[in-house]
């Protein structure tokens, strides 16, 4: 059978937020995302200053893509803004709508933004201890709003597959931002309904 795969664990340092091994390792950099922060002049500033930084990164063990399997890692945010907008993953619909996800957090804050294709929009804070269910048909995406990395451990069916395109082409219609030195909720003002 193609999908037999055998039990197997690894080790998580639940102090750090580091998974000591991994299957595959995902680096998005700012060029990555010119297209996900809503300041783009402040994306091209920071680009045009010969800075590509590192947004974020994740620590994938992966399994087969069919039903039954889960997959799980760690995805760690760096601190840090693009204008006033914080450091943010992509954020993406699963492709198979009802696959839901759980979130852990281990260290560091931030918010999952989460909102569904009618309208909904909802998202809860995430720090070391906080377990985040985000369940199906609600798009994702995580805001590290805090000045150290944020770090938290995923697990999802292996088959949801992921749709960044949608949020490529409309965004996010809430957005976090930082005002007077702390983290806002606002509409994104490039959103498309
Ligand atoms: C997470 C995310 C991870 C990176 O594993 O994939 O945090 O975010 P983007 O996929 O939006 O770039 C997850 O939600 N998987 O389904
Ligand atoms: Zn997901």
């Amino acid at each position: 059978m193609h999908d037999f795969i055998k039990p197997y664990s690894v080790a998580l340092d639940l102090r750090t937020g580091i998974l000591k091994s991994y299957k595959k390792k995902v680096v998005v950099k700012l060029d990555d995302l010119r297209e996900f922060f809503y300041d783009k002049d402040a994306v091209e500033r920071t680009l045009c200053r010969a800075s590509n930084p590192i947004i974020y990164e994740y620590y994938d063990n992966f399994q087969p893509d069919v039903k039954g399997h889960l997959n799980f890692g760690v995805t760690t945010i760096n601190p840090g803004k693009i204008g006033s907008e914080y450091y943010m993953t992509r954020g993406h619909y699963h492709e198979e709508q009802c696959a839901s996800e759980i979130y852990v957090g281990l260290k560091g804050e931030g918010i999952v933004m989460m909102q569904t294709k009618e309208g909904l929009s909802a998202h809860s804070s995430i720090c070391r201890g906080k377990v985040v269910y985000i369940p199906s048909f609600w798009a994702h995406r995580t805001i590290n709003t805090s000045k150290e990395k944020l770090s938290f451990l995923y697990v999802y069916a292996s088959d949801a597959g992921h749709d960044y395109e949608t949020i490529r082409q409309k965004g996010f219609a809430k957005i976090v931002v930082e005002k007077q030195g702390l983290p806002k909720i606002i509409d994104n003002p490039i959103f498309i309904e």
